[in-house]
């Protein structure tokens, strides 16, 4: 089997104004659509976060992997290797590395195009499933009022239910309770991950406790810092979080500060901050900086790289969990395959996707039955992408004028002067 074409569609996608430790949401959310076509005219499909370096990348890898085998990962990867450019994680929420966002793209769409041609699910290409259902958690955060996109900081009076509160702004223990109860209703959530580093720690630390108060001591919580809090403040805050969180995600920055706080509290310590690739795992065992790692495929390196992951997880006593930025149906399926598929992922995956609510590029987009997926049984990654809605969210691309997330510069707009800090209190 030979690759005939790759195409590579930068899209955007309605985003609410949520809030986190680098700033703002901008109205859209901006992804990588990739689509692998072999000779015989089967497509796969990939998706990343987007942006004008990953796009220039991915364009470059594109070029070179024409003619070779979808098979043949072995090869793809010695020849992305031979491409890949230097470059850094950076202090950001998310991880801005681009070349493990391209293997992981290019990956992906291998595994579609193949699961297609000899027609098995992606899970049966990785293994094979260890479970049918994959849940996943409520994802909340503190935002401003509106849904992002055309409705901007607007409202759309008529919306109701999960549409309603989605348009909400949440600001307050109150607020967050609220959307925590409307998300719950609508998908069913077994799990709550609460995203902090936004307002001062107690304040954060009284969203958990009324999220506890309000759900009782069976509903699982998270709450993520994004790495902004001093040890000093991450153990304080953490003190009164004891027997309350299920896991405590990048309260602090780096792996030293992680095992301090590690050392002094009686809840586990979470990261998709401190150890996000390799080169980061012998940091994590000489100073034990967390005891669960989330994956992640898009910035591991792809379904196969997060399953070695998964055995060094294992081999080492650490827990697993799954990390997510906002995306698409594609990222979403195949998140799933990937958990599917791997027996000591433990914890309920995170996921952005009841933020983008149905704007799916999807013909039928993924829906969550008691806050879990089943697995499409279709053969690849078991998805129809819509090529009118691709083409819908392409054209808003071109017209929305954002290339990179800078959730800095949009929190500008509504806090003139405000700036990143990576360390704040
Ligand atoms: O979507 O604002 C966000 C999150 O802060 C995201 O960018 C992070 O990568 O979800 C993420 C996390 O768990 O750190
Ligand atoms: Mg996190």
């Amino acid at each position: 089997m030979k690759i005939r074409n790759i195409h590579i569609t930068p899209v955007a996608v309605p985003d609410p104004p949520l809030l986190n430790a680098a700033g703002l949401h901008a109205p859209y959310a901006l992804r990588l659509i990739i689509e692998i076509v072999s000779a015989d005219g089967i497509s796969g499909w990939g998706e990343i976060p987007g942006g004008e370096a990953a796009r220039a990348a991915l364009e470059t890898a594109a070029e070179r992997l024409i003619g070779m085998d979808p098979w043949r990962l072995n090869a793809i990867d010695a020849a992305l290797e031979s491409l890949a450019r230097p470059d850094a994680r950076g202090a950001t929420p998310w991880d801005q590395r681009t070349w493990v966002h391209v293997r992981s793209a290019i990956e992906v769409a291998c595994y579609d195009l193949v699961g297609k041609s000899v027609g098995r699910p992606v899970v049966d290409l990785l293994g094979g499933a260890v479970r049918e259902r994959v849940p996943f958690a409520a994802y909340l955060f503190f935002k401003h009022a509106g849904a992002g996109g055309e409705l901007g900081f607007g409202r759309d009076e008529a919306a109701s239910g999960w549409a309603a509160a989605r348009q909400r702004a949440a600001l307050d223990p109150a607020g967050i309770v609220a959307q925590a109860q409307a998300m719950i209703a609508r998908y069913g959530f077994q799990s709550i991950k609460l995203k902090g580093g936004v307002f001062e720690p107690q304040a954060e630390v009284n969203a958990i406790l009324a999220l506890r108060e309000a759900f009782g001591p069976e509903m699982p919580l998270r709450l993520d810092p994004n790495a902004i809090w001093r040890v000093d403040t991450a153990i304080a805050a953490g003190r009164q979080l004891e027997g309350v969180l299920e896991y405590y995600e990048d309260p602090v920055r780096g792996q030293e500060n992680m095992a301090a706080v590690a050392r002094a509290l009686k809840i586990p310590l979470a990261t998709n901050m401190c150890t996000t690739s390799f080169d980061d795992l012998p940091g994590s065992v000489a100073q034990q900086s967390e005891a669960i790692i989330l994956s992640d495929h898009h910035f591991w390196g792809g379904f196969r790289a997060s399953l070695d992951l998964a055995r060094f997880c294992a081999a080492f006593g650490r827990g697993l969990s799954m990390h997510s930025n906002s995306h698409l149906g594609i990222s979403l399926a195949a998140m799933a395959h990937l958990a599917a598929a791997t027996p000591n992922l433990t914890y309920d995956c995170d996921t952005h996707y009841p933020w983008q609510d149905g704007h799916d590029l999807l013909a039928t987009p993924l829906k969550f039955e008691a806050g879990a997926l089943e697995l499409p049984g279709a053969p690849g990654l078991g998805i129809d992408v819509n090529r009118d809605k691709l083409a819908q969210m392409h054209a808003r691309y071109l017209d929305c004028g954002l290339t990179e997330r800078d959730d800095e510069t949009e929190m500008q707009k509504v806090e003139p002067g405000w700036r990143f800090q990576s360390t704040r209190w």
